[in-house]
């Protein structure tokens, strides 16, 4: 909004050596905002104009059918952060409002354009969830009631733009995981993984096998207090997580990292002596018994339950560090596996081991590596290499969390990759996208994934999001550090790096 000087202001800035020429232009204020530079993930297009918007106590937020859902979701952040009511009224208002306006074409999912003047904002896309990364984009250009006048036109580089949290090393609650998820929403993350079992920990009540939680999930890392979802509570973080556009993928790590389990039942180990739970940290020294049949009408029994619990296509079987199979009964295993699966619906996601035995067309392979080796026969990849995309490594060696059997990650190198051009035997068509790990063998509060996840997950969700022509070190530093006040707000422990001039 323009803006009068009065005489006194304009003598002080002359007197304060301010160019007379350039005070004395007619009423040139308000230039265009530094927000639309500082949208995070970088959108595809963005602009900005003179003016703005002001949100006051008659703003309206419109919505057409289907998008009242988003609609909620814009007012119950808006409503709190303004103090304006903000009431939701059928689409066709014109003026003074906040539209969400499905326009019914087709085109990439999550695809949106967003535009801001004087009169309102208007956000459409050919979908709701196109919708919601939409108000996402607006959620980081609103300043106390004004949002800066420009527009947005945006879609996503990948469809897979995920993050995995470990709750098996530490068990997390639904309302710590709800909490996660909305922070990696905002960033428009579009998966969950959630790494539900491990030597230390299983974490969801399997109806058929109870023991798997009373007993398996009885303790975590370190005899710290350990825990599990009811399917009711898994069911609720799923919901929660799908109201947002996120599809969770759920984790059942096997042949490996299954001490947990058999300690419940020791009819699932070969000799049939269970094994004490196990509160350390190694890995790879478990193992289901592959020649038994038992072992597989308990996976038709898990995968079925988790089937019917999961509304996404895929099912994640792990299938990492099986150091205690041998190779033989490891392909046997994966192989036999990915067919009950499949019996129940459902494609498998593993960690990338599983190029070794025989994927299915549709199989998705997880690369963990660090390396850049080979991932054959997979018709998907996902990337997670362990020195650029995990969130448990250390930023240096004085970080007090975390590991560095990888690699320690800072900031710039969390960001500095190309997904597409990562694995050089794999063309950039196979690549569904990124995932940032969190592995919590030693982190146990929301503070600490927090203080890993935060910078680092905004490269990463950068990376997924953002079209590799908008990649640069220098700008992102400054979408970063103008994330730094929200961070604030929102009690975000976030690692303040010093290679960031943080607001
Ligand atoms: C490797 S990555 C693992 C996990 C550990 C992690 C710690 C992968 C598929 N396996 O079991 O938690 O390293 O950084």
């Amino acid at each position: 909004m323009p803006v009068k000087l009065g005489r006194e202001v304009l003598a002080a800035l002359v007197t304060a050596g301010v160019c007379a020429a350039a005070v004395a232009e007619p009423v040139v204020a308000d230039p265009p905002s530094t927000a639309y530079a500082e949208i995070l993930p970088a959108p595809v297009s963005a602009r900005a104009d003179r003016g703005g918007f002001t949100i006051d106590r008659h703003t309206t937020i419109s919505a057409g059918p289907g998008a009242r859902g988003v609609a909620d979701h814009l007012a119950g952040i808006l409503r709190p952060s303004t103090g304006r009511p903000l009431p939701i009224v059928p689409a066709g208002r014109r003026g003074n409002t906040i539209a969400l306006t499905m326009d019914g074409s087709d085109g990439p999912r999550e695809r949106y354009r967003l535009d801001v003047n004087g009169r309102g904002v208007t956000i459409t896309a050919g979908r709701a969830d196109g919708l919601f990364a939409g108000v996402q984009t607006l959620r980081q250009l609103v300043h106390g009631h004004t949002v800066p006048a420009g527009n947005v036109t945006d879609a996503p580089r990948f469809a897979y733009r995920g993050a995995m949290l470990d709750v098996a090393r530490h068990y997390f609650t639904v309302a710590q995981v709800e909490r996660y998820i909305d922070e990696l929403v905002q960033y428009k993350i579009s998966v969950l993984h959630l790494h539900l079992t491990d030597d230390q920990g299983w974490r969801l009540m399997i109806d058929s096998w109870p023991r798997l939680a009373a007993v398996g999930g009885s303790t975590a890392v370190g005899g710290d207090p350990g825990g599990y979802y009811t399917q009711a509570q898994y069911r609720a973080i799923v919901e929660y997580a799908a109201s947002r556009f996120m599809t969770v993928i759920p984790e059942i790590d096997m042949p490996g990292h299954v001490n947990a389990a058999l300690a419940a039942y020791p009819e699932l180990t070969c000799d049939g002596v269970a094994p004490p739970l196990y509160t350390g940290t190694g890995v790879g020294f478990s193992s289901l018994c592959v020649p038994k049949e038992i072992t597989y009408q308990f996976l038709d029994d898990v995968i079925g339950e988790l089937a019917a619990l999961t509304p996404g296509p895929y099912l994640h079987i792990g299938g990492d560090e099986a150091h205690a199979t041998s190779r033989a009964d490891y392909v046997t295993f994966m192989n036999r596996v990915q067919g009950i699966v499949a019996a129940h619906g459902k494609r498998v996601q593993a960690w990338h081991q599983i190029a070794a035995a025989t994927p299915l067309p549709g199989t998705v392979a997880q690369y963990w590596g660090t390396t850049n080796a080979e991932v054959a026969a997979a018709t998907g990849v996902v990337l997670s290499p362990a020195n650029l995309a995990y969130l448990d490594m250390k930023y240096n060696d004085r970080t007090p969390l975390g590991q560095d059997w990888a690699a320690l990650i800072e900031v710039r190198d969390a960001y500095d990759w190309d997904p597409g051009t990562y694995l050089p035997d794999v063309p950039s068509s196979a690549v569904r996208g990124v995932e940032a790990p969190l592995w919590t063998e030693n982190l146990r509060t929301p503070d600490e994934l927090e203080y890993m996840a935060f910078p680092r997950l905004a490269a990463i969700a950068e990376l997924g999001w953002s079209p590799a022509s908008t990649h640069d070190w220098d700008a992102f530093k400054v979408r970063l550090a103008a994330q730094a006040p929200r961070w604030r707000a929102q009690g975000i422990d976030f690692y303040p790096s010093t290679q960031i001039s943080w607001r």
